[in-house]
């Protein structure tokens, strides 16, 4: 199994409150000592937290269920019973996450250090100290805890690189990244040698740098899940700019241009509308008369530029030419909007057979009303209106 893992469902569910305590007051000398039942504590919330230290979901694969504390009872002398203890679930920056079952977006941890309460913990009951008043001295009721809550989400890892390469197999991607960067890739003179995403820092002028990914090759009909499919796509959802990569020895340069930006779009129209760059790869084949010549046969619509990994050639324009675009300010207000689950999932290829068949079934699953989903929480709402006790008896 490869250590690239970028899509786990987890069960999770917060803690239950602890109930109120029904305590009264007993000591020599005190009769009647009143009720001194305390309150219960919180139950655990569960946190999602961003961790730079990580770079995937590895550590989560087998940890399918993440369940918070129950807060402890209150007791007597009016003392709280114990919060329940909060669970975190670490992820590495650029974890998207979604409801499993509604395929709603839920939130987006995209900095470390960043925390996200997930499932609040159930309220503690009241003890019956809180309930006695001028007509009942004696209250033999406390409220129970409140019920914690449950949710499957799902989460997926999208890098947050500056730039993303985008490439049919055996283009060179690989090749560039180990080139510009410090990063190690495999690299082959076959189709598909990269099976998963590679980072890179990329070091530019006057100590500067930009990060690139470069992810397994597209093919035609990769949107049908051709190939690898479009799963790794949603590594470059996020990045600033597409640097598009297509070899000198292309049979039709303008033909495969369109064909890896019908795919973009397919998987993603937002995506095709990100500031791309293309790069001729493999430019140490030709000579300066046969570039001029090719120049015309480049697509219109896109800043073009022959590279060579193996010469150098171009390699520094290249990164001018990158730096600038992740640093224009118009490119880099594009925020990416994350949609439903299952939008997306349905038309993309079935992640490795593991999961194959849990997402079958997520795919059935029908997006339901807000309303549908959350009436049990209204209902608890209710219940837990405290308001009404605000100020009886002893209190004021
Ligand atoms: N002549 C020449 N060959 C190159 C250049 N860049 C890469 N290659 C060769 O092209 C082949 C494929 O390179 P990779 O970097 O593995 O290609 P890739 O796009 O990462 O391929 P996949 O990971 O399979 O999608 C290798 O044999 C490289 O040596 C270049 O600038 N010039
Ligand atoms: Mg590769």
């Amino acid at each position: 199994m490869s250590d690239f893992v970028d899509y786990v469902k987890i069960y999770c569910r917060s803690g239950k409150g602890g109930a109120g305590s029904r305590h009264f007051h007993r000591e020599k000398f005190v009769p009647k000592g009143g009720p001194d039942g305390g309150d219960g504590g919180r139950g655990g919330h569960v946190i999602l937290r961003g961790n730079r230290n990580y770079w995937t979901l590895i550590h989560l694969k087998y940890a399918r269920h993440v369940f918070a504390g129950n807060g402890d009872p209150g007791g007597r002398s009016r003392s709280t019973g114990k919060d329940g203890e909060d669970k975190i679930i670490e992820v590495p920056c650029g974890t998207v996450i979604h409801d499993a079952v509604t395929g709603k977006f839920l939130c987006d941890i995209t900095e470390d250090g960043q925390e996200h309460i997930l499932l609040e913990g159930g309220k503690g009951g009241l003890g019956n100290w809180h309930f006695r008043s001028s007509t009942n001295q004696t209250p033999r009721y406390a409220q129970p805890g409140e019920q914690g809550i449950e949710k499957t989400i799902v989460l997926q890892l999208k890098i947050l690189a500056d730039v993303g390469l985008v490439g049919f197999p055996n283009v060179g991607k690989s090749t560039l990244l180990s080139v510009v960067s410090a990063a190690k890739p495999e690299i082959a003179d076959y189709p598909f040698t990269t099976l998963v995403p590679n980072l890179g820092v990329v070091s530019y002028r006057d100590n500067l740098s930009f990060v690139m990914a470069d992810i397994p090759g597209i093919i035609e009909g990769a949107s049908e899940g051709k190939g690898l499919g479009l799963r790794f796509l949603r590594h470059i959802e996020r990045n600033v700019i597409l640097l598009f990569m297509i070899p000198a020895d292309s049979a039709d340069i303008k033909e495969e241009y369109r064909i890896l930006l019908n795919e973009l779009e397919t998987y993603n129209p937002d995506l095709a509308r990100k500031p791309r760059l293309l790069a001729i790869t493999k430019s140490d084949m030709l000579d300066e008369e046969l570039m001029e010549h090719m120049q015309a046969e480049l697509p219109e619509d896109i800043q073009s530029v022959f590279i060579s990994s193996v010469s150098g050639l171009g390699i520094t324009t290249l990164k001018d030419m990158l730096w600038e675009e992740i640093n224009r300010e118009s490119n880099q207000l594009i925020e990416l909007e994350h949609r439903p689950l299952f939008e997306s999932s349905l038309s993309r290829n079935k992640d490795d057979g593991t999961d194959e068949e849990e997402e079958g079934d997520m795919d059935e699953v029908e997006i339901l009303d807000k309303e549908d989903f959350f009436m049990d929480d209204d209902e608890h709402d209710d219940e837990d209106d405290f308001s009404q006790f605000e100020g009886v008896g002893w209190d004021s």
